[in-house]
């Protein structure tokens, strides 16, 4: 732990104290002068200490940042979360979590990010990612599963985000197949997986979580392929990213000791709760041509099933489904 991660713990631990000078010297093993600078530091990225002759130091408020120190403090999960990377701004986070999977980081290694400067969807597409305001996160994982099961993984971060997002502030998150994250029909988070792996074996998984948290309507350029939302407009409130991305990587983390116990099942199950489109009519895009069906579910492998009028049962492994008549 750094001399700041120490500092900013022992703040925490005792909240609404005074910490005098000479016991921060003795805990983290440093002098005063040292001491003072690292409070400077805190205050340069936005802590606001007061600082007391007699009584020493106390903490009134923090920003909102994420810190390895504050997201480990008593995070208890199983695997999620060991290694914790956070950074100021990167290209991409699923970009270093691949990076650090090559480098033989841990499974279960979280990388976050403060702002992207190519933050990617899928297909080569963007997902904006302005500083400050968001949640950028991916999650290193390495199941050891047939290749061909990974899409199951898929619909463990739609879960485990639109669960997140409904403890967290009562919104009414629901998954759109496969991978978006919507509220009233609107965008509030994407999803990108991305997977290394020979024919028999995974390498790594790569779970990217983009969550749009406190930015404003201003934020969203014009040519978004569908409406987007953020937790601020829904709720009419801005949020501390810390609490939701503690919520985030402990559901992910159950989520996934659950799905390695006993299989795709349970996440299904959980999945089809929270999918709004079940028995509905709807349009499937599939790029070259359209098709509409009622939609039957998802089947054991991930993919969606589709009543076709002729009586006939499509499978769809990918494509846009639209409601229709919505
Ligand atoms: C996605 O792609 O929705 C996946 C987004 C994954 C982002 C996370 S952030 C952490 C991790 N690191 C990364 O580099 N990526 C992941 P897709 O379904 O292709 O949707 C992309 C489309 O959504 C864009 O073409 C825009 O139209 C729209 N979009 C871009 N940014 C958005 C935003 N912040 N909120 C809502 N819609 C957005």
């Amino acid at each position: 732990m750094t001399s700041r991660d120490q500092i900013i713990r022992l703040f925490r631990n005792r909240a609404g104290e005074y910490i005098s000078g000479q016991e921060i010297c003795s805990a983290l093993q440093i002098s005063r002068a040292a001491v003072w600078k690292q409070v400077e530091q805190l205050r340069d990225l936005g802590f606001e200490i007061e600082a007391r002759r007699s009584q020493g130091y106390r903490l009134l408020e923090s920003p909102d940042l994420l810190l390895s120190t504050d997201i480990t403090s008593d995070l208890d999960t199983i695997l999620v979360g060991q290694q914790i990377y956070c950074e100021n701004e990167i290209k991409s986070t699923n970009q270093l979590a691949q990076q650090l999977a090559g480098k033989g980081a841990v499974e279960g290694t979280v990388v976050l990010a403060d702002a992207q400067s190519a933050g990617r969807g899928r297909l080569g597409r963007k997902w904006e990612s302005p500083a400050g305001v968001n949640l950028y996160c991916s999650i290193l994982l390495k199941p050891q599963i047939p290749p061909r099961q990974a899409p199951q993984l898929t619909f463990l971060s739609a879960v485990a985000t639109a669960e997140t997002l409904r403890e967290f502030c009562g919104v009414d998150a629901r998954v759109k197949w496969p991978n978006d994250i919507l509220v009233g029909g609107r965008k509030i988070a994407g999803l990108l997986n991305e997977l290394s792996a020979e024919t028999e074996q995974i390498h790594s998984l790569v779970l990217g979580i983009g969550i749009n948290v406190n930015m404003t309507s201003d934020q969203f350029p014009e040519d978004l392929r569908y409406p987007a939302t953020s937790l601020r407009i829904e709720t009419g409130e801005s949020h501390f990213r810390l609490p939701l991305v503690r919520l985030l990587i402990k559901k992910v983390d159950s989520l996934y000791a659950e799905f390695l116990a006993e299989g795709f099942a349970p996440l299904r199950r959980r999945w089809e709760a929270l999918f709004d489109l079940l028995d509905r009519q709807v349009e499937v895009d599939l790029g070259q041509r359209s098709i509409t069906g009622v939609v039957g579910g998802l089947e054991p492998d991930g993919a969606l099933k589709l009543f076709l009028a002729d009586g006939s049962v499509e499978r769809i492994i990918a494509g846009d489904v639209r409601p229709i008549g919505m």
